[in-house]
């Protein structure tokens, strides 16, 4: 049991605390920790709930904090396997988090950057253009990076449209964030056609595809769910393109798992899908 516990993989993750709507640390504990690696936490921000459709929530941003904790971690020689980074609270903390990797980073550490900022074409309204400029420079720091299509579509200077996408526009962007810096990417939100969603994980020659039926809706979280499942595989040996096809099969069933009337800026019962370890267990190769 004890050799068991200290040959687990050891994940920091990098993200706010979302008191209330079920993403960030609140969705990255729970999944890493039960597909099987330790989760330490570095958080970003601490909100009343997250951003996306609460009025009034508020916001208190822990650059400092963040400073003082991984000074207090230096005595520990503390060792982690993978990096993985998401909500920031601000600007600066893109160079908090450049420091960290500069810290923790050995060959055997992998760092998973999803850089959030916006979906449905749009920044979420507590980021602006400055943001996405300071965001783009961790791309280099990225093993894999874990964009949706909006996000990917910032970084890149690309044009947002609504509709469905071409394999050429979905290569473009990929050897696009490659060029700048990124080995890996796993971009998110891809359709070829209407009824289908999936994501594209860029490859040495064609990129892989993985798509699921399209659910009517926008649920609050799946991001975050997303990189969690795809970072826990990963921990567990799993190959990328296997990873972010479990990751997007685990997504689906917390959707499903979801009451269809349920205020979806609560996020998705994703606690149902860990109960059954379908993920986990069976559907990873
Ligand atoms: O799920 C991404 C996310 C994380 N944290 C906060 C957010 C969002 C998206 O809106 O607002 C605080």
């Amino acid at each position: 049991m004890l050799l068991w516990f200290y040959s687990m993989k050891n994940v920091l993750a990098i993200h706010d605390i979302s008191c209330v709507g079920r993403c960030s640390l609140t969705v990255c504990l729970p999944i890493i920790s039960a597909m099987g690696s330790t989760c330490a936490s570095l958080p970003t921000a601490l909100l009343s709930t997250h951003t996306g459709g609460f009025d009034g929530f508020t916001c208190l941003d822990l650059t400092d904090e963040m400073r003082k904790i991984v000074a207090a971690w230096r005595p520990l020689s503390l060792k982690f396997d993978a990096l993985y980074s998401g909500f920031l609270a601000c600007a600066a903390q893109t160079d908090t988090v450049k420091n960290l990797i500069a810290e923790y980073k050995t060959p055997h550490t992998t760092v998973i950057i999803d850089p959030v900022m916006g979906d449905d074409g749009k920044l979420y309204k507590v980021f602006d253009k400055a943001f996405v400029e300071k965001m783009k420079q961790l791309l280099p720091l990225a093993d894999i990076l874990v964009p949706n299509i909006t996000e990917a579509m910032l970084l890149t200077d690309t044009p947002y449209s609504d509709g469905s996408h071409t394999p050429a526009l979905i290569e473009s962007i990929l050897i696009k964030l490659q060029k700048a810096g990124a080995k890996q990417v796993v971009l998110t939100g891809v359709f070829f056609k209407e009824g289908e969603l999936g994501v594209a994980v860029s490859g040495a020659q064609s990129p892989y595809y993985y798509f699921t039926p399209r659910i009517a809706g926008s649920f609050h979280g799946t991001g975050d769910i997303f990189g969690s499942v795809l970072t826990a595989s990963l921990m567990r040996g799993v190959r990328l393109e296997a990873a972010a096809a479990a990751a997007a099969d685990f997504v689906v069933q917390a959707i499903h798992a979801t009451p269809p009337n349920a205020d979806t800026r609560y996020g998705v019962n994703f606690e149902a899908v860990l109960k059954t370890f379908a993920v986990c267990t069976s559907n990873i190769v």
